[in-house]
């Protein structure tokens, strides 16, 4: 059984009890995935938040006894729960920003990952089933027409030019995250990884990183509308060409448990300059409307000027039209307390 220094605080080791241990430590999942391999980022780095990853989505089934407990801690939905999904834009209560309000808002993003249900995840794929993932995956993209039309740069062989204009706009994600190295999902980097992007510079895929597909709808702004529909629209052509893992209990199937169900976070980048300085409220008001605070750089990331990410906190048990509701409704809370600051 692994060993967890005192202090540890990942969920891995407050879920793996000795019972659980003795249950799980030889199982396989339908894909030769083993339990060891799920719980080995965690037991690399305690420091870890969480320290699991699937191998299929099979592996939330096959080692059930440990799961179960997982997704209960962190999402609080239990072992009989279902999961709704809807990507429903017409069903968003989302009228305009007041001019005063617009302008707090420097931009939008709105991102979902997905996983192709005729694969393991990446953690367990082999390097031809990634090469076949990423063929599928931009075979659909090199469809698009219209708004979405764009490119697609594979990161083995981009030139150097397309990885700097990739770097500048924030859109190249780098290999090298010790937690996915742990966990297998950067086996064979850089190869079959890469980016698409449209033109406008407003859609972006990323495909086989943490998941097989990270799909992203962004602007300047505060047209979170716009951004929804976007995705929406996208999300569905491609599940037209390539089926998304997903299952009614879970909803989408993602490497990292906490991904599951919608697999989407919701973001405005906020100016609240005034609220920064009032932590107790500003905490207060993130809780009550279950939106998180992040720095603007990044997951793991602070602010000090006062720019705030903003994004909804869940992720399973409610549908992304939900999660991006609840995203608006804590911004709009969140506002008003601005506006009240001295
Ligand atoms: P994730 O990709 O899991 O949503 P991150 O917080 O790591 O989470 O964000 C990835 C990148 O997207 C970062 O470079 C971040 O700056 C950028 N980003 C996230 N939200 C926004 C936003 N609302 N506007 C502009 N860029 C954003
Ligand atoms: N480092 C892992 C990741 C947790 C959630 N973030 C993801 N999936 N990008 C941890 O367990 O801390």
């Amino acid at each position: 059984m692994p060993y967890f220094p005192t202090g540890t605080k990942s969920l891995l080791s407050k879920c793996l009890t000795p019972k659980i241990w003795e249950q799980c430590k030889d199982r396989r999942d339908k894909h030769g995935f083993t339990f060891r391999q799920a719980i080995m980022s965690g037991s690399k780095y305690v420091e870890s938040g969480v320290g699991v990853y699937a191998g299929s989505h099979d592996s939330y089934y096959a080692f059930a006894p440990f799961f179960d407990k997982i997704i209960e801690a962190y999402h609080g939905h239990k072992p009989n729960d279902k999961h709704i999904s809807s990507m429903d834009y017409n069903a968003l209560k989302c009228p305009p920003f007041p001019p005063d309000e617009d302008k707090m808002i420097n931009s939008t993003r709105i991102r979902v990952a997905r996983n192709l249900a005729a694969f393991p995840l990446g953690t367990c794929v082999t390097r031809d089933e990634r090469n076949q993932i990423e063929s599928l995956v931009v075979s659909a993209l090199n469809e698009f027409e219209g708004e979405l039309k764009g490119k697609y740069y594979s990161l083995a062989k981009m030139t150097e030019a397309e990885k700097k204009q990739l770097i500048n706009d924030h859109f190249l994600f780098k290999g090298g995250d010790k937690y996915l190295q742990s966990a297998g999902l950067e086996r064979e980097w850089p190869a079959n990884r890469g980016i698409f992007h449209n033109d406008a510079k407003t859609f972006l895929v990323w495909v086989n990183e943490e998941d097989q597909l990270r799909i992203i709808s962004m602007q300047k702004g505060a047209d979170i509308l716009a951004v929804f529909t976007r995705l929406s629209i996208a999300a569905g052509e491609i599940e037209k060409v390539a089926k998304f893992a997903h299952d009614e209990h879970l909803g989408y199937i993602t490497s990292c448990p906490t991904n599951l169900g919608t697999a989407m976070r919701a973001s405005v980048h906020i100016k609240l300059p005034k609220l920064m300085k009032n932590k107790t409220k500003f905490d207060a008001i993130a809780d009550e409307y279950y939106v998180q605070i992040r720095g603007i750089h990044g997951e793991h990331t602070e602010t000090d000027d006062g720019v705030f990410d903003i994004s909804n906190r869940r992720r399973l048990g409610r549908s992304e039209k939900q999660l991006v509701q609840d995203m608006i409704d804590g911004v709009k809370a969140l506002i008003e307390a601005e506006k009240a600051e001295q």
